[in-house]
């Protein structure tokens, strides 16, 4: 039975992942940890421990006396408060990541899934139906951060034979935990700010158009992706995802078919510019052929989970 840790079991991707996890692989057999407390499920329906990646001895002692299998490492500083803090976030980002790594070689995990990002491309990449192989020039520190994991990554993998898998995810939209610090973030916010106040003041352009992806098809394909055969694994830095794309005009034309008096308005700030060097669609052609990587959510059906969740979250009946 495979024993799998989730670091960063507290974060917005973590805490649907491991109960997601815990769904397939049995609760006790699924390791939640964080620096900080987790969602009450997360921490009601199997183990939780307050751990620090950074924190290389306490990690080595929680891996082996679990017995610890796989290993899912999620923890990391977005792109906004990268830039606010670029060598702090360059340190977490990075000795995480090689801690992780090196304990992986070391104590002979199985798996190990780490996140990288559609940060990794930058102002000289192709911006439309971006491919999975072209120019990677990122200009933020988040960015390089996961363009250097992508390649040490693949360093492990080719040099130790670690089977290290990888997505680039778009930003990522969902209900259950709030995202924090990520250019991205303004698709989460837009839903509670919608219901709560029926504006919202967007720190992006009306049309500074990304990839975005609802939680549920971002962790269906994170689950694909680690269940795929190893032969089928043909890129070892990181998948291009897809999901969809749009812009933040789209996003409040869709909640104003919930919630008619909804307005937008528009004042960009820092992250504008971070908007503006990533792509604004993705090409996943490989993914999909690798693994069959696929979604179910457009804008208009996630736009009515999202309100339909956040509301119910706020107590507020949309529509
Ligand atoms: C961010 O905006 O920093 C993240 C990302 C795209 O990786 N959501």
């Amino acid at each position: 039975m495979e024993k799998i840790i989730v670091i960063g079991a507290s974060g917005q991707i973590g805490s649907e992942l491991t109960m997601a996890l815990r769904n397939t692989f049995g609760n006790e057999n699924v390791f939640a940890t964080d620096i900080k407390q987790a969602t009450q499920d997360v921490m009601d329906s199997g183990p939780f421990q307050i751990l620090d990646v950074l924190d290389v001895n306490a990690i080595r002692e929680y891996l082996s006396k679990n017995k610890i299998t796989q290993i899912y490492h999620l923890a990391a500083v977005l792109s906004g408060t990268a830039e606010k803090h670029p060598l702090k976030a360059w340190g977490i980002n990075m000795d995480g990541l090689f801690n992780i790594l090196e304990l992986a070689k070391e104590i002979h995990i199985s798996k190990v899934f780490w996140p990288s990002s559609i940060a990794v491309f930058g102002p000289t990449t192709p911006k439309v139906n971006t491919p999975q192989l072209t120019y990677t020039e990122p200009s933020t520190v988040y960015g390089i951060s996961k363009l250097a994991g992508e390649r040490w990554c693949e360093y492990y993998f080719n040099k130790y034979g670690l089977d290290v898998r990888s997505i680039r995810y778009p930003g990522l939209i969902s209900y259950k935990t709030e995202a924090g610090g990520g250019t991205t973030d303004y698709a989460v916010e837009i839903y509670y700010d919608a219901i709560k106040q029926k504006r919202y003041e967007c720190f992006l352009k009306e049309d500074a158009k990304l990839p975005m992806m609802f939680m549920d098809d971002a962790i269906e394909s994170t689950i694909e992706l680690m269940n795929a055969d190893a032969s089928k694994i043909s890129i070892r830095s990181s998948y291009n995802l897809g999901g969809i794309s749009f812009n933040p005009k789209e996003i409040a034309r869709e909640i104003k078919k919930h919630i008619p008096e909804f307005e937008i308005t528009y004042k960009p700030d820092f992250r504008q510019k971070i908007a503006e060097s990533w792509p604004q669609s993705i090409d996943d052609s490989v993914a999909k052929k690798d693994w069959d990587c696929k979604y179910i959510y457009d804008l208009a059906k996630m736009t009515e989970v999202m309100l339909k969740e956040v509301g119910n979250k706020l107590k507020v009946k949309v529509g």
